[in-house]
């Protein structure tokens, strides 16, 4: 039970006993309100890098349908950034600091956006495979401890859903297309598939994040616990749509109830985290020039909001 006489300290870990929400004027540990400054601004950062490899096939879809449904989604994302940038500033972090740790590579973004996307079945593979990866992982964040997180998961997901489709839909069409496109897409498989399973982090044992987002109820599965929901989930995906996964040792496990699958490259994961993956130079290069561009529109609202208050 709640009390007057409570701590700070003792109220929160109570809070996170409970699975009560810690709200942005609550007091929270620095470490607990430094680890969800980290996690929350690279998830945002990661929605508007991630908006680069899609914008690439905006104006190359193949049918007006197909762009109206591609630029929404991308629009999508801006929004879902903007959502997660002001809820992390809610714990006393401005977003000009976040966005200049992205551009100065003090910030991480998911590794998955620094991948090219050479065909348009690319944009069946990463609805399908990044988005449907993203929301095992955002299901499991709606049940976050931080409130404005939370809450922002929730209305992510329900748009995440819907990416997913498009990317599934983009993959079934094309898989039943001529011998061509479905080559395509079993080609955006075979690029996508090993980059979306490690987007999920390094395995529970080198992940020296997960015990104290575990602790404090950041984090509710682990990053293993979640790359398996998301294999199990696909594989009959892949089936339906008659795509191979291209991994030889994916098998079905009786006794577990779910797939067994090969081992990532962890050194390749590192080293395009570190920066050097195909397109990191390209995609800061890109956001630093698209800020750039922007600063006259910043300023601009800037002027407008100091003179009406
Ligand atoms: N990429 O101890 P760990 C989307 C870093 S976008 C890069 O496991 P943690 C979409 C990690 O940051 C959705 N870095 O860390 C948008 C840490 O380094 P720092 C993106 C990675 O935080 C457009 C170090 O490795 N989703 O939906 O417990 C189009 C050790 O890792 C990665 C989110 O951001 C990686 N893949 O777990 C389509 C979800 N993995 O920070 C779709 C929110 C690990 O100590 N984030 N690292 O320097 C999370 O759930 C967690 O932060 C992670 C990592 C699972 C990513």
């Amino acid at each position: 039970m709640e009390n007057a006489t409570m701590t700070g300290q003792e109220l929160f870990d109570h809070k996170i006993e409970n699975d009560l929400k810690i709200e942005p004027k609550d007091w929270m540990p620095d470490d607990y309100r430094k680890h969800l400054q980290r996690q929350m601004s690279q998830h945002a950062h990661s929605e508007i890098i991630g908006m680069q490899p899609e914008g690439n096939w905006i104006l190359r879809a193949p049918s007006l349908r197909a762009k109206v449904i591609l630029l929404a989604k991308v629009q999508d994302e801006a929004g879902h950034g903007q959502y997660l940038y002001s809820a992390a500033e809610t714990l006393g972090k401005t977003r000009d600091e976040f966005i200049e740790e992205l551009q100065s590579g003090k910030a991480k973004y998911s590794s998955i956006f620094n991948y090219p996307t050479l065909s348009w079945a690319d944009m069946g593979a990463v609805g399908w495979l990044v988005d449907g990866a993203a929301i095992v992982n955002q299901v499991s964040l709606q049940r976050t401890s931080y409130g404005p997180y939370s809450r922002a998961m929730v209305k992510i997901c329900k748009e995440e859903s819907f990416h997913q489709r498009q990317g599934y839909e983009i993959m079934a069409h094309m898989a039943r297309g001529t011998e061509e496109q479905k080559a395509m897409a079993q080609d955006a498989l075979n690029r996508f598939w090993w980059p979306s399973i490690m987007m999920f982090g390094p395995h529970d044992g080198d992940s020296p994040r997960t015990g104290n987002a575990m602790m404090w109820k950041i984090k509710r599965e682990t990053n293993d616990d979640l790359r398996q929901q998301f294999i199990d989930k696909t594989v009959g995906q892949a089936e339906l749509i008659g795509l191979t996964i291209p991994d030889p040792d994916l098998k079905w496990n009786e006794e577990r109830g779910s797939y067994d699958f090969g081992e990532m490259d962890w050194d390749h994961f590192w080293d395009v985290v570190k920066g050097n993956g195909p397109c990191n130079k390209q995609r800061i290069k890109h956001h630093i020039d698209a800020h750039e561009n922007g600063s006259w529109v910043r300023k601009a609202a800037n002027a407008y909001a100091e003179k009406n208050g």
